[in-house]
């Protein structure tokens, strides 16, 4: 791990388009999909995932199970954590609204849930319960009706039993065993047995990211999430061992996750080096997390703590942990951070997994413009504009002569024909 100064750190990343080839596969799967519809469907399911399925609904036998394959401590923390992330996005959720005023016009937004939304959840070793409690339960706070999810089988058929009871747990009766982009490709066009949604959201490799940005325009997505990071700031006040852990909780997801500490604070710097060194080699996934730490990871110090906070700021990392005395008096000054985690306590798995905001963030920079996925992802607004007579014929002159500045004598007309009609003019 190595120890660099705040002015010669920066987050290198791929630029290049190195995906030409997938994109040409992915096209053709939609393609064929929108075409053939289940048979397509059917037919890649084979080929990729290596199962023959006449019918793509998970079935009841597999989900029964599922129950028997999970732990009593596993449903009981399951449920602990959907009540919290519920609990949490409630608050998210927003009236539509209206706005009288004393011309007696009435202006407004109306609100409503998409009708239709497919989640997305992958298959293999990144099939996380958690992943379905953090796309489906927004949805379901928005108001969603139809919730279908998506997630493809293993060469038996099967599926990964955290999931499957998290999918009961949330009540989800419309799910399907099929993955890729042939998934993506079902979801945005429809098949003969699997209705087409608005909007697609949730995590999947590249083949399902390149699918996604396909069909976007037919249907909407949610953000492509990239490479993830977690950016630990901490003082002499930090246990090392706790900035150690928690960058490696991020770093064992991925080979091109990025776990950095900034700190201004040289001594600690040397303390998180060496407890990285000696964690890491405890770690089943010890493979990935050093890979990560040796292409992404750093530890940044710093000149004081007002450096280090310019530093994350330029960066807008996905996580953000302030291990330093007094960590809210800081709070005001982050500026970009997908979410932030203050003290000693609030660990990155905290929120990972169950305190309830989400665990779908920004990254690769995005939280620059971007934020966690959240209900208002769920919903769609509409403007109401009602006039009256009255302010019609109050300020029916200044839209005329906005409409005859643009050169737009239809515009002007349809303002001018009631005016005159009513005898608002003369
Ligand atoms: N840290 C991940 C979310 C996750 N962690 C799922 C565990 N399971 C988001 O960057
Ligand atoms: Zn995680």
């Amino acid at each position: 791990m190595q120890v660099v100064k705040a002015e010669d750190f920066s987050l290198k990343r791929e630029e290049a388009d190195v995906y030409e080839m997938e994109r040409t596969t992915v096209k053709e799967i939609l393609a064929n999909v929108q075409s053939e519809g289940d048979a397509a469907v059917r037919s890649y399911t084979a080929r990729f995932d290596g199962v023959e399925l006449d019918d793509f609904r998970i079935p009841e036998a597999l989900y029964q199970e599922a129950y028997s394959q999970v732990t009593e401590e596993f449903l009981e923390a399951l449920r602990a954590a959907i009540a919290n992330i519920r609990r949490y996005h409630e608050a998210q959720k927003r009236p539509s609204w209206m706005l009288p005023d004393e011309e007696g016009s009435v202006l407004g937004q109306i609100i409503r849930p998409l009708k239709r939304v497919g989640v997305y959840v992958p298959g293999g070793r990144a099939a996380y319960p958690s992943s379905v409690l953090m796309n489906v339960i927004p949805a379901q706070v928005a108001g969603v009706p139809q919730i279908v999810l998506v997630t493809p089988p293993d060469r038996e058929g099967n599926l990964n039993p955290g999931v499957l009871v998290a999918i009961k747990e949330l009540g989800i009766t419309e799910a399907y065993r099929i993955g890729g982009a042939q998934a993506v490709g079902a979801l945005a066009y429809g098949t003969e047995t699997i209705g087409a949604v608005d909007k697609i959201v949730g995590p999947g490799n590249i083949y399902v990211a390149l699918a996604k940005q396909a069909v976007f325009g037919q249907v909407a997505i949610d953000m492509i999430a990239g490479p993830s990071e977690i950016l630990v700031i901490a003082d002499d006040s930090a246990d090392p061992d706790y900035v150690a852990a928690d960058m490696l909780s991020q770093a064992e997801h991925d080979p091109m996750a990025a776990a950095i500490c900034v700190t201004p604070s040289a001594d600690l710097a040397g303390l998180v080096a060496k407890s990285l060194a000696e964690q890491l080699e405890k770690l089943p996934r010890r493979e990935i997390a050093e890979e990560s730490l040796r292409n992404y990871g750093s530890i940044v110090v710093t000149k004081n703590l007002d450096e280090a906070i310019a530093l994350s700021n330029r960066l807008a990392p996905e996580h953000l942990e302030l291990m330093i005395e007094d960590a809210n008096s800081y709070l005001g000054r982050i500026e970009n951070a997908g979410a932030i985690f203050l003290g000693r306590y609030s660990s990155e798995p905290v929120g990972d997994y169950f305190a309830g905001p989400n665990h779908v963030l920004p990254t690769s920079g995005t939280a620059r413009f971007s934020s966690p996925l959240n209900v208002d992802d769920f919903v769609k607004k509409s403007s109401v504009i009602q006039y009256g007579k009255q302010a019609l014929f109050n300020h029916g002159d200044k839209i005329i002569t906005l409409a005859e500045s643009e050169g737009l004598q239809a515009h002007a007309n349809a303002i001018r024909i009631r005016l005159e009609k009513e005898g608002g003019r003369n």
